[in-house]
């Protein structure tokens, strides 16, 4: 075995990832945490300042319902998720996060975010749920309250160490292993309760964007479904598993739609077929209620215009010029007045890629695209996993203690594995909780952690004998290559191993031919996840065998293995269900109907480590009463 040091750290709590709903979890935890005496650890793979899905910035703040204002009420968000999701959400958690995310926006401006301003003082709302930011640093903020908190405390933070395994007692969480991505150090966090808080996947699809466009996606390239594979080795419940994202976006370089549709009221047509919202109005009857509800649940959106696309009727486009200019017209009188304003406009639409996706402006600028003079392509994503945008794959979690919802067996957050949270992409269920409500929601899930450790957290029972095992298989990789890599004139190309790249390439060519990818037009069937899960067995039988020449590619193999456990949980669920629900993120092509009777349902699964076998269940849905 490469000969590694062992690093052991004990703590209270542990929270493995360092983005936004860990950065709320610390925040808050390291607050209850100081009162009690008690340790916080924060473990990111990355630095705290620019890692996760907001590493680029942000243009808005997607979830901020407006309580003092009397803009909107928590009801009124319970409704909006519940259509979004063609019916299936936990509404007990969307209700808590929903309650809270408003003071967590106004912490966020007190930390120093600059959110815009009208005349009378009052926020922009970009949409009704959006508030518009000037978000380059959003991260850097948020993450810089997260380490002043831990360091008030006395807690610590480990930056670029990569969190692989649970450390089970039995049902219970007692802690986690991972490896420094740059020394040669293997460490063992020791806790009472563990938050996971390691974002979504990427990269389980092969992506639009390969050869010299690869590692270009709208998820962030550095999540790799690290708290799904977390909660589910755990042996946590899982749910909503099939429940994918599929992004529209401006095409290539993934840059944000939000704006244009909602604060430009923009136009998406295709270039042969029109307005796809309105030509194929008559499509949304099908999926009633969801499709006459408004605003259109996300998917259904994406439907209509995947339905031009597979006619082949594209490009679609973003109107933006028709966009600018409807806008700009209503200072037509004033020559001066127009082209301040045009000046302005052109400004904003430069500034929302700038503030969270560079790649897009550098690629408008690349094709000599000029928004207020011509439109621009924009394209559906490969699917991704994000819980806390409009998918909703995660974790089971137990429901706030003050409501009278039938999910609830412990601590707010909890899985049900003991000790164990979940927040922002790690839980599941809950969609629409966007930046600002994951960053509410690891507020939650912290204080309820440190609620946990102080009535029931005992010393932990980590078995050292275990963790050399997990030490060996872990570290494997890196002895595969040491041994066999000069073997072969090419050290790629070799029997005994295979390389991460070539690993992750397969994994994504079984998701995209047959589970519903781009290349499939996001169609898949019994048939086809069954003949899939086949050679995904094949592929978790080779990884094993996977190599790594460094820390970084140590990383990579790693990776990879979260990738399949994602990607078997989401093969499993589509599988599980038997309808069409979301069109627009995977139609089931055997079951190409919603069927309310049977499927209205949340759809569960849970994996025995020990037998390698998945348990696949039906949980039923619970409406807020009055609501
Ligand atoms: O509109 C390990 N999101 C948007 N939210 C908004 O409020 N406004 C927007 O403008 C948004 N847009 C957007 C958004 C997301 C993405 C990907 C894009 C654009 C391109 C959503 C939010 O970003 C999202 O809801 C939250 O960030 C979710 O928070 P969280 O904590 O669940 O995930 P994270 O922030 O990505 O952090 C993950 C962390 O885990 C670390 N990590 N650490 C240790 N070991 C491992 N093995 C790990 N694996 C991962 C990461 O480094 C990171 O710290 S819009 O355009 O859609
Ligand atoms: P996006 O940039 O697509 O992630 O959108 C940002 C926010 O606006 C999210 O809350 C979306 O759900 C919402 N949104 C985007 N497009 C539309 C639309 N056409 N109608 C209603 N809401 C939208």
């Amino acid at each position: 075995m490469a000969n590694w040091e062992t690093v052991v750290v004990n703590t209270d709590l542990l929270i493995c990832g360092g983005g936004f709903s860990a950065c709320g979890a610390a925040t808050e935890a390291a607050y209850w945490a100081k009162k009690k005496g008690l340790k916080v650890t924060l473990v990111d793979k990355a630095a705290l300042d620019r890692s996760g899905a907001v590493a680029m910035g942000l243009s808005a703040i997607n979830q901020y319902v407006g309580i003092r204002d009397g803009e909107n009420t928590v009801e009124d968000y319970i409704r909006y998720v519940r259509s979004d999701l063609m019916g299936i959400s936990r509404e007990d958690l969307v209700y808590n996060i929903a309650r809270h995310v408003d003071s967590t926006v106004h912490l966020f401006e007190k930390w120093g975010l600059k959110i815009w301003k009208d005349e009378k003082g009052k926020y922009v709302h970009e949409g009704r749920w959006q508030l518009m930011i000037n978000g380059e640093s959003y991260k850097v903020i948020i993450a810089e309250a997260a380490k002043n908190a831990i360091a008030a405390a006395g807690g610590e933070i480990f930056e670029r160490v990569f969190i692989v395994d649970p450390l089970m007692d039995g049902n219970k969480c007692v802690g986690a292993v991972g490896f420094s991505t740059r020394e040669n150090k293997f460490y063992v966090f020791k806790a009472k309760a563990v938050i996971a808080t390691m974002g979504g996947a990427v990269h389980v699809f092969r992506p639009r964007s390969v050869g010299e466009g690869f590692g270009r996606s709208w998820y962030p390239p550095f999540n790799s479904g690290s708290s799904a594979y977390f909660t589910i080795k755990a042996g946590a419940e899982m749910t909503c598993q099939e429940v994918r994202f599929i992004p529209v976006r401006f095409k290539d370089a993934y840059g944000p739609v939000g704006a244009w549709f909602l604060l430009f009221k923009s136009r998406a047509v295709s270039a042969t077929g029109g307005d796809y919202m309105v030509v194929r109005k008559a499509e949304l009857e099908n999926w009633k209620p969801y499709g006459l509800v408004k605003p259109i649940p996300a998917n259904l959106r994406n439907y209509l215009g995947m339905l031009d696309t597979e006619l082949g009727l594209g490009p679609l486009y973003m109107e933006t010029d028709e966009a600018i200019k409807n806008i700009a017209a209503q200072y037509k009188e004033d020559p001066k007045a127009f082209k301040k304003k045009m000046k302005e406009l052109e400004s904003e639409a430069w500034e929302d890629f700038l503030d969270m996706t560079i790649s897009q402006a550098i690629l408008w600028a690349a094709q000599n695209l000029k928004p207020e003079e011509k439109h621009s392509e924009i394209a559906a994503c490969e699917p991704y996993f994000i819980g806390s945008h409009s998918g909703a794959s995660g974790a089971w979690v137990s429901g706030p203690e003050d409501l009278p919802t039938p999910y609830k067996w412990g601590y707010a957050n909890m899985t049900t594995a003991e000790g164990l949270f979940a927040a922002g992409d790690g839980s599941g269920a809950s969609s629409h909780k966007f930046s600002s409500g994951s960053h509410a929601e690891g507020r939650i899930a912290g204080k309820s952690a440190i609620k946990y450790i102080v009535e029931k957290g005992k010393a932990p029972n980590v078995n050292m004998d275990e963790v050399e095992k997990l030490k060996a298989k872990i570290l494997l990789p890196l002895d595969l290559w040491e041994k066999h890599s000069k073997e072969t004139t090419d050290p790629e190309i070799n029997t005994n191993y295979i390389v991460p790249r070539q690993f992750l390439h397969r994994l994504q060519k079984i998701m995209d031919e047959y589970a519903g990818g781009v290349i499939s037009g996001f169609k898949t069937s019994k048939a086809l996840c069954e003949r899939g899960l086949e050679l995904m067995a094949m592929l978790k039988e080779d990884s094993a065998k996977s190599a790594a020449r460094d820390h970084h590619e140590l990383m990579r193999v790693w990776e990879n293995n979260q990738r399949v456990m994602q990607a078997e949980a989401h093969v499993r669920s589509i599988l599980f269900r038997e309808e069409t629900r979301w069109p627009g993120y995977y139609f089931r092509a055997d079951k190409p109907k919603m069927d309310d009777k049977n499927w209205k349902c949340f759809v569960n699964c849970q994996y025995d480590s020990k037998t390698g076998q998945w348990k696949m269940m039906k949980k039923d849905i619970w409406t807020m009463p009055g609501v």
